[in-house]
């Protein structure tokens, strides 16, 4: 718990709307800045001064920015031990944890972008992720015991991993195989995940106007 106020930098239907997700299942206080990316909201100079890259999503904390989406989580799933969303430190499972949420932007995202992209990765071991099916399959092994990627126990990293997987199954980025389907659905119907949704899905409407 913090009595700092936090501000997620968010637009609707990016990767701040995972952020925006876990705020609503941590049952943290938030405010909200949306930016609308369509018109380039992330590049004004104001913005600029926030994140230098120009991306969401960030995350105001007190006096402190924190952005890229996984250092988002980890930071907030620790600011919030009661959800128990983290894996304490010392925990056996603080590893495999910290291992789901790193592999997400270090492997997964590069090689999904790469294959949108039509883009090779080169030779494997040149290649930060080793090759796009090495990435698929060590992702379905992770989950194929379940419910959730620590087993039984629900963490931030499944609120990642369940709401990325519905949007890149959705693309057709990851093959829609019931591993990966049934996880995501699992997540998707989770009651903070729905509120979170209906909140973006009205922040991307009232953009369109
Ligand atoms: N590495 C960053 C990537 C953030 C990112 O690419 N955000 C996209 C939205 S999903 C964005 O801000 N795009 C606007 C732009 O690049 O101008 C993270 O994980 O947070």
């Amino acid at each position: 718990m913090t009595d700092r106020p936090l501000t997620l930098f968010h637009s609707p239907r990016t990767r701040s709307t995972g952020v925006l997700v876990l705020l609503e299942e941590l049952g943290a206080p938030y405010t909200l800045e949306v930016l609308d990316i369509s018109k380039d909201a992330q590049l004004a100079p104001a913005y600029l001064a926030v994140n230098p890259m120009g991306k969401v999503p960030a995350l105001r904390d007190g006096e402190a920015i924190v952005t890229e989406q996984v250092a988002i989580f980890l930071h907030l799933a620790d600011l919030f031990p009661k959800a128990g969303l983290a894996p304490a430190i010392g925990d056996a499972s603080r590893g495999p944890y910290l291992r789901w949420l790193v592999f997400y932007a270090a492997a997964f995202e590069p090689a999904l972008v790469d294959k949108a992209r039509g883009h090779e990765p080169g030779k494997r071991a040149m290649s930060p992720y080793g090759d796009y099916d090495a990435v698929i399959e060590t992702l379905a092994a992770g989950l194929a015991k379940g419910p959730y990627l620590l087993g039984e126990r629900l963490s931030a990293a499944d609120i990642l991993w369940g709401t990325a997987l519905g949007w890149t199954m959705a693309f057709k980025l990851v093959p829609d195989r019931p591993v990966f389907a049934d996880y995501a659905r699992r997540i998707a119907e989770r009651p903070a995940v729905v509120r979170a949704r209906a909140k973006d899905e009205a922040l991307a409407a009232a953009q369109k106007d």
